[in-house]
């Protein structure tokens, strides 16, 4: 159900879709609107927006939706959620506001009133463009306990932006340390070439591909730093997805020759073309790590073991 609605480029891996995989049985709901698949202790899911009243109130919407569902599947803490919306950058005919800052006056909105404060509930998050034919969606990863929100000292938190970008800041997490039956996972949210709040290196893709990889460089180091002292660190290189959001397709063999050149493992990698949620922005890059716990641990394909 967590197919994502975007070109592949290239990469290792060609499987367009969000998935992770559980031990214990696995309960489907479909409805108009969203999916469900809950197990004790998770939900994964996706929630279209609808947009008949308006981008800004059907992103409240589906963020209420999404709230109250994690809150009936007993899964209130949420992990992760990806975000694609169509025309991202593009203004809203009725009131002249970008589509995506829209989108964040919506799910500030939706955080306000259910009273979630920010800081300590952020989820790891990406916000990309995607196929105008098709509705915008939420696709998120939620359990029955909380995962630990990692900031990145080069970045002012995404919350604490000043009001230029929009009147509503986005509500997400530089990345998000969270604790699996059989992984521990870091979700590190869309990063991009930003230090401070500004966009860094405007029309210049290899630059901006630099300091994307510093930040996610140093959003690693955050969260190595709270690891316990005897397990394995988060590694790039290994047990890793790596996404890499490209908005010209043409950009595609620099991003190709540094990543290659960056990476030096066994991880995955997968190249998208998607529009990213500044119009300034060239390049996002969100990753997915996980160090297994104890022993034995056997994977089963196509999705990873929570
Ligand atoms: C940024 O750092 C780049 O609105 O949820 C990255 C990840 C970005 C998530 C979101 C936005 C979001 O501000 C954009």
């Amino acid at each position: 159900m967590g197919e994502l609605p975007l070109q592949w480029l290239a990469g290792t891996s060609g499987d367009v879709a969000e998935g992770f995989s559980l031990d214990q049985g696995v309960e489907t709901t479909t409805r108009v609107g969203y999916c469900l698949a809950t197990s004790p202790g998770f939900s994964f899911g996706v929630i279209e927006l609808d947009e008949q009243t308006g981008l800004a109130d059907g992103t409240e919407r589906a963020y209420r939706r999404l709230f109250d569902l994690l809150e009936a599947s007993d899964t209130p803490h949420l992990w992760r959620v990806w975000q694609y919306l169509p025309a991202i950058n593009a203004d809203d005919p009725e009131t002249g506001v970008e589509r995506y800052r829209l989108f964040n006056q919506g799910r500030a909105a939706a955080f306000s009133a259910t009273g979630r404060d920010v800081a300590t509930s952020a989820p790891a998050a990406c916000a990309l463009g995607c196929d105008e034919a098709g509705a915008g969606r939420l696709i998120f990863l939620a359990a029955n306990i909380p995962a630990t929100p990692i900031e990145n000292p080069r970045q002012v938190s995404a919350y604490h932006y000043p009001p230029t970008y929009g009147a509503k800041s986005p509500i997400f997490a530089r990345a998000a340390v969270a604790r699996g039956p059989v992984h521990d996972w870091l979700f590190i949210s869309g990063t991009a070439s930003i230090t401070g709040h500004a966009t860094r290196h405007v029309g210049d893709i290899h630059a901006q591909l630099d300091e994307t990889l510093a930040n996610l460089e140093a959003v690693q180091r955050e969260a190595n730093a709270e690891r316990p002292a005897d397990t394995a660190e988060f590694d790039f290189d290994a047990n890793a997805l790596i996404r890499v959001y490209l908005r010209h397709p043409q950009d595609l063999e620099s991003a190709r020759k540094r990543l290659e050149n960056w990476l030096n493992g066994s991880s995955q990698i997968q190249f998208l073309r998607a529009d990213i949620c500044r119009a300034d922005l060239l390049v996002e890059i969100e990753a997915t790590l996980r160090q297994p716990r104890g022993s034995g641990v056997v994977e089963r394909a196509p999705w990873i073991p929570l």
